[in-house]
């Protein structure tokens, strides 16, 4: 019956840990995917994650379904996290919340829901680059993908302009997905007086947005400035959804822990939302798992535990810091002629090294350093001791 499947190609992300793993050199390094690395290179369990897990043990709780939506605990407290416990739309109980599994689950509901109900074009505009997997989700969800212009390869920075332009030039009523902070690949996001600019376009046109935060305190190591887009939108008048993911910050990934919620205009408007949305999840996974929901419940509704997360996501957000500002010293002490500046510009987990799909073949094949095509390096994965031969490697191919 299979005869006529063809054979796909693998993901052009978690593909590189494959070719990673098959290599043989004692020193190599794997900056593909995006997972949060300590300083000896290990994956990394938050001590404060340890500590809600061993009390959500310890509860000894039930093995029962959730409700479709999920730990209400969690959902709330998501929620709370993302807008603000002040804001008005928390205040006046109008976020529609549902748990999801993690930031991709959120971002498929999402387009599940906008294909059923959104009243204008079904079409969504999405950055080039964007995370690969977004043009996907979407397509997979029923929608138009388009693109608008985001990064410029010649200053490795954001072509703002182009940006700004191209939301002015959408149809009118466009759904636009922003990244809400660390944008992924290329670690390059709009200045707080960028964002301002954005949101006036995005208004102009009559667009929705749409608020990709999978990153949310790994930008800036606070999680308050890292929604500042998000809650700037809402300020000025928009009425976002927005897909959470806590995979990054919490450092739940395998667990699959995320919300998606859309703002409404009343606590009315989000009870049928709500409704709905209760009637999108069902065929599609009937209800969401508790484990790592109520794990991050925990962190985020218990005061103490919720000061620890708080600076051990800061922690990782240092230690990003500065690899990325060992790298660039590498590399400069090394005698390269480049302008490494936007290494340490550039923020979040993901920098662009403006490195070609050819030196970057060159850096795995000769240097088995592994990343994507795209020239993405995953920052998290540098540690002290290997970002002297990964400058190296760098400085080989490119100079
Ligand atoms: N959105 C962006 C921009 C991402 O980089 C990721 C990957 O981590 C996700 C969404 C979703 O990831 P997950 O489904 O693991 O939460
Ligand atoms: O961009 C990354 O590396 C992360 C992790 O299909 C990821 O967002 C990558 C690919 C994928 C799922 C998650």
């Amino acid at each position: 019956v299979w005869a006529k499947v063809p054979q796909g190609p693998p993901d052009a992300i978690l593909g590189i840990t494959e070719a990673y793993k098959a290599d043989s050199h004692p020193e190599k390094i794997n900056l593909g995917v995006g997972a949060y690395r300590d300083d000896k290179g290990k994956p990394y369990v938050l001590p404060s994650v340890r500590s809600a897990e061993k009390k959500v043990v310890d509860a000894a709780l039930n093995k029962e379904y959730a409700g479709i939506t999920g730990v209400p605990e969690f959902t709330k407290a998501a929620a709370r996290l993302a807008y603000g416990s002040d804001s008005p739309v928390i205040q006046e109980d109008r976020v529609a919340v549902t748990q999801s599994i993690s930031g991709t689950g959120a971002l498929r509901i999402g387009g599940a829901f906008l294909e059923r109900f959104y009243p204008g074009g079904k079409t969504i505009y999405i950055p080039t680059p964007s995370w690969a997997n977004h043009n996907a989700v979407f397509k997979d969800s029923g929608l138009r993908v388009e693109k608008y212009r985001y990064y410029n390869k010649d200053t490795i920075g954001l072509d703002f302009e182009g940006m700004v332009e191209d939301i002015k030039n959408m149809p009118k009523g466009s759904i636009v997905l922003l990244h809400a902070c660390a944008h992924n690949p290329t670690g390059v996001d709009p200045t707080e007086d960028q964002w301002r600019s954005i949101s006036d376009a995005v208004k102009e046109g009559g667009h929705y947005p749409f608020f990709d935060m999978a990153y949310q305190g790994f930008a800036s190591g606070d999680t308050a400035k890292d929604a500042f887009a998000l809650r700037h939108f809402i300020s000025e008048g928009h009425r976002p959804c927005l897909a959470q993911s806590f995979a990054k910050n919490m450092g739940l990934y395998g667990e699959r822990v995320g919300a998606f919620s859309i703002v409404c205009e009343s606590t009315e408007e989000k009870k049928r939302i709500d409704s709905q949305i209760k009637i999108l999840v069902r065929p599609l996974y009937s209800n969401p798992p508790v484990h790592g929901a109520r794990i991050a419940s925990e962190i985020l509704n218990d005061s103490a535990l919720n000061q620890q997360w708080l600076g051990e996501v800061k922690g990782m957000a240092d230690r990003i810091i500065k690899m990325r500002a060992l790298l660039k010293e590498n590399l400069e002490k090394l005698g390269s002629k480049h302008d490494w500046s936007h290494i340490t510009s550039q923020i979040g987990m993901f920098a662009y090294t403006g490195l070609t799909a050819e030196q970057m073949d060159k850096l795995a094949k000769e240097y088995s350093v592994y990343a994507t095509k795209d020239g993405r390096i995953s920052v998290a994965g540098i540690t002290s001791d290997n970002v002297r031969r990964l400058a190296e490697a760098i400085y080989k191919v490119k100079g």
